[in-house]
């Protein structure tokens, strides 16, 4: 039988690629593939591959113990998760959600008949400003849709507050945060649900995967419901659900990924710290602050380029991606941007104007645990080289 969780610690395999080699944004985190084999015999053992398996349920408790959480739904990926978080909620009308996503975000209200309000970032967190939120409360809104944009916490306190007063449910989009911890624990213990993504991009990954948090054991029920046909028995359909189950062999690779996940976030903030350092007197590249008041699992390392620096975002993209270095316009264009969007009066750029900006000047570095410091030096010479140039 395969091994049991010891908390995060193993260590992890040495990164691989040759000098001159591609380097992406990000490389997911594998084990070694020996870990992994006796996984798979167990499930060739018991032929068990999907359903609800003992992996499935294996990792559903492993998640809640490792995050600190009740209850925790596993999903195929995190647009499912975040589909059905929506209509595990029966929210419907209008809601009120952030432009600086991923496009899968948005897509979960129009694939719930329900209309994207767009409001406009913090310039300092990126998220959704709590600030501008109750302006764009109608009669008709019924939920706030934010993003802890790169894993950095939204204003929690903030959001709930607007929340409460106009009795609206809040569903965190927190496909970036998975182990972000702040003061009083796991940021996914805020909102109504938070939306986990384990795609193979993520600090954790179960080749596609995704999950909801949710705080009561009703609302679980109600998930595994809707993520299953909305099958309570072999013969008792209670409402129209989807196929949104989360098979054995990711369960399988999300428990293997849990036993490294301390490692791995430990070299990822190594990196972070040696971007920060070199970054710092780069005139006209500007990192993200990082607060002490969480815990990051450091998933983005997103720079902001401005007039300072000799070439503009774009430019420097398209230099990088000459000398075989492939950062990331996470995320540009804006969602509001895309065509079945674009027509909404909160899609205007003026509506939007920091969101604007900021998609026009961030540039997401490359991030995951295998980069190794010769790649680092890579990236840093490039940027800082290409910073010397005169206009
Ligand atoms: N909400 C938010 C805020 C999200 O960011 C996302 C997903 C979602 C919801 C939806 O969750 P999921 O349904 O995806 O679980 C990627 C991911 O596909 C997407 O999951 C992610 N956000 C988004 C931010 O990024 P792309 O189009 O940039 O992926 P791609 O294929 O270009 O990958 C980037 C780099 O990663 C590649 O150049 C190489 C490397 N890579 C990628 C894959 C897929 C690998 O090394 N191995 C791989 O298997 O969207």
């Amino acid at each position: 039988m395969a091994a049991e969780q010891s908390r995060g610690t193993r260590e992890a395999p040495a990164g691989s690629g040759a000098d001159g080699e591609p380097i992406f944004v990000a490389q997911p985190f594998l084990p070694p593939l020996a870990d992994f084999l006796p996984y798979l015999e167990e499930i060739w053992r018991t032929k068990k591959l999907t359903n609800g398996g003992p992996y499935h349920r294996k990792l559903e408790a492993a998640l809640c113990e490792f995050l600190g959480l009740e209850h925790v739904a596993l999903f195929a990926n995190g647009t499912l998760a975040l589909v059905t978080a929506l209509q595990a909620l029966r929210v419907g009308g209008e809601v009120i959600t952030t432009p600086y996503s991923f496009v899968a975000t948005a897509h979960s209200l129009l694939w719930n008949g329900i209309k994207p309000v767009f409001v406009d970032i913090d310039p300092d967190t990126l998220n959704l400003d709590p600030a501008r939120v109750e302006a764009a409360i109608t009669p008709q809104t019924t939920a706030i849709l934010p993003v802890h944009c790169y894993g950095r916490p939204c204003d929690v306190d903030g959001i709930q507050a607007i929340a409460d007063n106009y009795n609206l449910k809040v569903i965190y989009d927190a496909a970036h945060a998975f182990g972000v911890r702040a003061a009083n624990g796991s940021v996914l213990r805020h909102g109504d649900l938070s939306v986990l993504s384990f795609h193979a991009t993520k600090v954790f990954t179960t080749f596609e995967g995704g999950a909801i948090a949710c705080p009561d054991a009703k609302t679980k029920q109600r998930i595994d419901h809707l993520k299953n046909f909305g099958f309570v028995d072999e013969v008792t359909v209670v409402a129209p659900g989807i196929n949104g189950k989360m098979s054995e062999f990711g369960a399988a690779l999300g428990l293997l990924q849990l036993e490294y996940f301390d490692q791995a976030i430990a070299r990822r903030r190594e990196i972070d710290a040696t971007y920060r350092e070199r970054l710092q007197p780069v005139r006209g590249i500007r990192c993200l602050p990082l607060p002490d008041t969480y815990t990051s699992n450091f998933g983005y390392f997103p720079v902001l380029v401005d007039g300072a620096y000799p070439l503009s975002r774009d430019a420097l993209y398209a230099e990088l991606k000459s000398r075989g270095i492939h950062p990331r316009r996470y995320f540009f264009p804006l969602i509001s941007q895309f065509p079945m969007y674009r027509g909404l009066p909160s899609a205007s750029r003026e509506n939007l104007a920091v969101a604007s900006r900021v998609a026009e000047q961030v540039l997401c570095l490359p991030m995951y645990p295998a980069l190794r410091d010769a790649e680092l030096d890579r990236i840093l010479g490039a940027v800082i080289e290409l910073g010397r140039m005169r206009r």
